[in-house]
C-alpha cells in the first residue's frame, strides 16, 4: 500500500469520474484532490475574526487543521457519497464537520483527565500548548461548529436527508457511541475484560463514528437500501480494523512516524486487541475485517474503488 495516495505534494484537480481500468495514478490524484478540497473548506469554515476570542479560534485551528492529520473521516464521507453516485461538493460540509468532531475528540482524549498524552501528530498536545481551559472550550466550539455545518440549508440536499444525517452522527458520538465507548475504556483500565467487552469498547470509542461518517455520505447521496446496507457493513468492518491497527501501532510503531507516544496503552493498563490477541493475531483480525469490508463493496462496482483504497490504507498504514 502506497502512502503517496495521501501525499499533498501531488495534489491535482481531477473530476472526470473513474476510468474503466482505474490506474493507480488516477486513484492517487482523486484522493489527493478530495483531500485538498477538504483542507480548503476546513480553512474557510474557521476564517475571519472571532467576536469574542481570537485565541479560541487559534486553538480550534491548531486542533483541527494546523497540527495535521490524515483526514480519513472526511474522505470516507465524500468517497461513500461518490460510491453511491453523489456529488462530492454536496457532501463536503458534512465531511468537514466529521473532521471537526474528530479533532474535538482527539484534544479531549489527550487531556490529563483522560489519556494524559503530551504528544500528538508530532507536536505538543493541545492542552500542553494552550492550557486545559482553552482546550476544553475549543472542543466545545469545534463540536458546535460541526453541527452548524451539518444543519446549514442547501438547495442540493433535502432537509429530511440532512436531519437523518444529523441524527445518525449525534447518536454515533454520544452515549451509544464515542462518549459511551470512551467511558467504558476509562473504566476498564487495569481490569480484566472479556473479548466481548473489548469489542464493545472499540466499537463505541472508534468504530461507531467511522461507520457513521461512511453512512452519512451515502445518505447525503440518496443511496438505495442495498447501497446503504453495503456501506454499513463496510463501515463496521473498517471501523473495527482501524482500531485494531491503532492498537498495533501503539505497541510496535515508531514515535517519529506515528507522532504520538508508543507503549502508552500498556502503561495505562488499557484493554487492547494486542493485549488480547497478540500483535500477529491482531494483524490477522484486521486483515479479515478489511476483506469482509471490501467484499461488502463488491456490488457497488468501480465507483467504490477510491473507498476501497482508503480501506486498504487504514489497515496498511504505519501512522
Ligand atoms: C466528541 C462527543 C464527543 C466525545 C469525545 C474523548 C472522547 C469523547 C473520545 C475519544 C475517542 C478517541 C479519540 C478515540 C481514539 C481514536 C483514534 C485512534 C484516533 C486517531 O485517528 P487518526 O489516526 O488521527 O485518523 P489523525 O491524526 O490522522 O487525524
Amino acid at each position: 500500500m502506497s502512502i503517496p495516495v495521501l501525499d499533498p505534494r501531488s495534489l491535482q484537480a481531477h473530476d472526470s469520474g473513474p476510468p474503466a481500468l482505474l490506474p493507480a495514478s488516477w486513484l492517487a490524484n482523486h484522493l489527493n484532490s478530495r483531500r485538498q478540497e477538504v483542507n480548503a473548506f476546513l480553512e474557510k469554515s474557521l476564517e475571519g475574526g472571532a467576536r469574542h476570542s481570537d485565541e479560541l479560534r487559534r486553538v480550534m485551528h491548531h486542533a483541527a487543521i494546523g497540527s495535521g492529520g490524515k483526514r480519513l473521516r472526511p474522505l470516507l464521507t465524500i468517497l461513500a457519497a461518490e460510491a453511491c453516485g453523489g456529488r462530492a461538493e454536496v457532501s463536503l460540509p458534512c465531511a468537514c464537520a466529521m473532521e471537526f468532531i474528530h479533532a474535538c475528540s482527539l484534544i479531549q482524549d489527550d487531556l490529563p483527565a483522560m489519556d494524559n498524552d503530551r504528544m500528538r501528530r508530532g507536536q505538543p498536545t493541545c492542552h500542553v500548548k494552550f492550557g486545559e481551559g482553552l482546550t476544553i472550550l475549543a472542543g466545545d466550539a469545534l463540536l458546535s461548529l460541526a453541527f452548524e455545518l451539518m444543519a446549514t440549508p442547501s438547495t442540493d440536499l433535502p432537509a429530511t436527508r440532512q436531519l437523518s444525517v444529523i441524527q445518525l452522527i449525534a447518536r454515533s458520538i454520544g452515549l451509544h457511541g464515542m462518549a459511551g465507548g470512551q467511558a467504558a475504556d476509562l473504566l476498564a483500565a487495569n481490569a480484566a475484560v472479556s473479548m466481548e467487552t473489548l469489542r464493545l469498547i472499540h466499537e463505541g470509542k472508534t468504530a461507531a463514528f467511522l461507520q457513521a461518517c461512511i453512512v452519512a455520505g451515502s445518505l447525503i447521496a440518496g443511496a438505495a437500501a442495498w447501497q446503504l446496507d453495503a456501506l454499513r457493513t463496510f463501515g463496521a468492518e473498517i471501523g473495527l480494523a482501524f482500531q485494531i491497527v491503532d492498537d498495533i501501532l501503539n505497541e510496535t510503531g515508531h514515535e517519529t512516524v506515528t507522532g504520538k507516544a508508543v507503549g502508552s496503552d500498556q502503561a495505562l493498563g488499557k484493554a487492547t486487541f494486542t493485549a488480547a490477541y497478540g500483535v500477529e493475531g491482531s494483524r490477522r483480525l484486521a486483515l479479515e475485517a478489511l476483506n469482509r469490508g471490501l467484499e461488502a463493496l463488491d456490488p457497488l462496482g468501480p465507483t467504490s474503488a477510491p473507498l476501497q483504497e482508503v480501506g486498504r490504507f487504514i489497515v496498511a498504514r504505519n501512522f
